[in-house]
């Protein structure tokens, strides 16, 4: 061996590499990766599964049950995280490698970092073709893996044992830059984790990574702090990237220096305490009447940390008032200039304790701040009036969530969800008490995400009450990270709420002069129902497992569990057409032009007056 080099295989230097980088959480120097999740087979059980075996007391692997399942849970850990510290995930070359692609589009489109290594084809081709290799017919370069290219931030193919050292100090630079943020692929060539090659001792050096806050262009902080000034009707929407750039103190001081309410995205919930008298709660689609009553009037939006996806937006029908103006305050260009906005290219904590400073004593007319304060009071009762239980048959979604809030809500509950009829109930109706407290995954609403994602959020943040809230379509696309949660001792609460079918699907088809066709088990070609026993199911992979029938039994069976150390599921039967009807606003779902079913007609018609409301560009 030369001086000032060590003799590893590519996997052994990945592996080494990966626990030397650190990042500092309050105050302590920590390991910037949480672990590994790893589902070996041929193409990286003899090399990176090695590797790993050499690093594990320094460096956790974790046995999942599917890809896709880790790798959410993964990505759960980083959001949960607030993007300071992540994981990575290693698979076999095929269908293991395939299987994360939805993952990685998930932390794509949420900007969320994750270290994926799947394994890869022979790049010397000798054994060619190998076991779940491809074969292109017309790109021999091509693999399975390619895939990953359009839904990974960066992507990369380690042909050679060395590529690994840019590849590796690239992948750094992307996970922990809050502007470009998101997946990272390496696709290792299973001959090559196994190379050995003289590596420069200077590589595995400690390296610290810390939050890069930027500060914005002096012009257009200018230009952002007058336009505000001018702004009679100013309003907030927190995004996410509130929480990542923890930002949710000075949104706080910056909302009740100058009298502006604040409205919150599904990534950005929490972002304020719920009970804070100028949090008007969620926006949009799934918007409280509060907010979307000011946002209706708005003259100005700041816009912190958002994507302005079409939730946020109402496709674009939701902000009514002509002069509308729209101030992008976020660290990513592509979306601070999103639809004509004046951008505010900056970190969201370092921006608003900039916009405050020049704003000086400017503060929004009192009756606007007014209209906020009594159209919160008259959400309120509206949304206790949905969570409140009823004497009907089958509870509402929103009474489920009114019986969690009541037995489990609090300053150490995070509740996690993804997909179905419950986002939109969530988004209006849960009352998170601390940034980060609402955990939703709504930018690729991934269903299956809830269970895996539960477990992420468990291992990042032990100390607190998980509570997965999951309806049965997602439970049966992926529910198999239960097992995992047990082996690991992260303990999830799961109230899984049964409607028998797509409930949320079965409306929106409904609304748009739809049969009631393919999404509820009953409306769906069967010979038979299967009536699926998902307590038991649950309680085969190890739950403690109940099913209750009704929502005092709900809440009843929630403090009691409470204390369980195990993982346990909560089945409740729910009724599959009823949403609360306070607050909303129409969505941009196109409705056929031409049809033989006249309601289809008619929702056609609707759609298309619905439309005359939207702004384009
Ligand atoms: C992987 C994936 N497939 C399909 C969809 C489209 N989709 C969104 S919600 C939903 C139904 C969810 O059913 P369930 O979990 O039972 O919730 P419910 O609608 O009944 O509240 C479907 C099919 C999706 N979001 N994700
Ligand atoms: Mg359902």
């Amino acid at each position: 061996m030369d001086r000032g080099t060590v003799r590893l295989t590519m996997a052994q230097a990945v592996a080494r590499f990966l626990t030397r980088q650190k990042t500092v959480i309050e105050g302590e120097t920590v390991p910037i990766f949480g672990g590994v999740f790893a589902i070996f087979g041929h193409g990286n059980v003899a090399g990176v599964g090695e590797a790993l075996y050499g690093i594990k007391d320094e460096l956790p692997t974790y046995r999942a049950q599917n890809e896709q399942g880790m790798a959410n849970a993964a990505i759960a850990f980083a959001k949960a995280s607030f993007r300071r510290r992540f994981m990575a995930c290693t698979t076999s070359i095929g269908p293991g490698a395939l299987n994360m692609v939805t993952s990685a589009a998930l932390a794509h489109v949420n900007r969320l970092p994750v270290l994926l290594l799947p394994g890869d084809v022979f790049a010397n081709r000798r054994p060619d073709p190998v076991l779940q290799q491809i074969e292109d017919f017309s790109d021999g370069a091509a693999t399975a893996n390619d895939c990953f290219r359009p839904v990974s931030r960066y992507f990369d193919r380690i042909t050679r044992p060395e590529q690994i050292i840019p590849a590796l100090r690239r992948a750094m630079q992307v996970l922990t830059d809050p502007a470009d943020c998101g997946p990272v692929t390496l696709a290792l060539c299973q001959d090559v984790q196994a190379e050995a090659y003289d590596y420069p001792e200077s590589f595995f050096e400690e390296k610290i990574w810390l939050l890069r806050r930027q500060r914005p262009d002096e012009d257009e902080l200018a230009g952002a702090i007058a336009a505000l000034q001018a702004a009679k009707k100013p309003v907030i929407i927190a995004g996410g990237g509130v929480l990542y750039s923890e930002a949710s103190a000075a949104l706080r001081d910056f909302a009740e220096t100058h009298g502006i309410p604040v409205v919150e995205t599904q990534a950005g919930k929490s972002s304020l305490p719920h009970d804070h008298a100028l949090n008007m709660g969620s926006v949009g689609v799934t918007g409280t009447s509060a907010s979307n009553a000011l946002a209706e009037e708005a003259d100005l939006v700041l816009a912190v940390g958002t994507r302005l996806q079409d939730f946020t937006t109402g496709s674009w029908a939701l902000f009514k008032n002509e002069g509308l103006k729209i101030l992008g305050l976020n660290i990513q260009p592509f979306d601070a200039a999103k639809h004509a906005g004046l951008p505010l290219v900056a970190d969201a904590r370092v921006g608003l304790e900039l916009l405050s400073a020049g704003l000086g004593a400017y503060r929004a007319p009192v009756d606007w701040t007014d209209k906020a304060r009594n159209g919160k009071a008259g959400w309120i009762e509206a949304a206790d009036k949905a969570i409140a239980p009823t004497n009907a048959a089958l509870p509402s979604d929103a009474q489920v969530i009114g019986a969690v809030l009541r037995a489990r809500g609090g300053s150490q509950t995070t509740l996690v969800c993804a997909a179905g009829g419950l986002p939109g109930e969530l988004h209006k109706l849960w009352r998170p008490e601390k940034p980060g407290g609402y955990h939703m995954e709504y930018g690729f609403s991934t269903m299956g995400y809830e269970v895996a994602g539960g477990l992420g959020v468990k291992l990042a943040k032990p100390e607190d009450d998980v509570i997965v809230m999951v309806g049965d379509g997602s439970y049966m696309m992926l529910n198999s990270e239960i097992a995992s949660s047990i082996m690991l001792g992260a303990k999830l609460t799961i109230v899984l709420l049964d409607n028998a079918g797509y409930g949320c699907i079965n409306r929106l088809q409904m609304a748009t002069g739809g049969a009631n066709f393919n999404n509820l088990l009953k409306d769906s070609h069967h010979i038979e129902l299967p009536g699926i026993d998902f307590a038991a199911h649950a309680a085969a992979m190890g739950a403690v497992a109940r099913k209750v029938a009704s929502i005092a039994e709900l809440e009843a069976a929630l403090a009691e569990t409470k204390t369980e150390t195990r993982t346990t599921v909560i089945v409740i039967d729910t009724d599959p057409l009823i949403t609360t009807e306070a607050g909303g606003h129409w969505w941009d779902v196109a409705v056929p032009e031409v049809s033989a079913r006249e309601p289809v007609n008619a929702a056609r018609a609707a759609y298309e007056k619905a439309l005359s409301a939207q702004r384009f560009g």
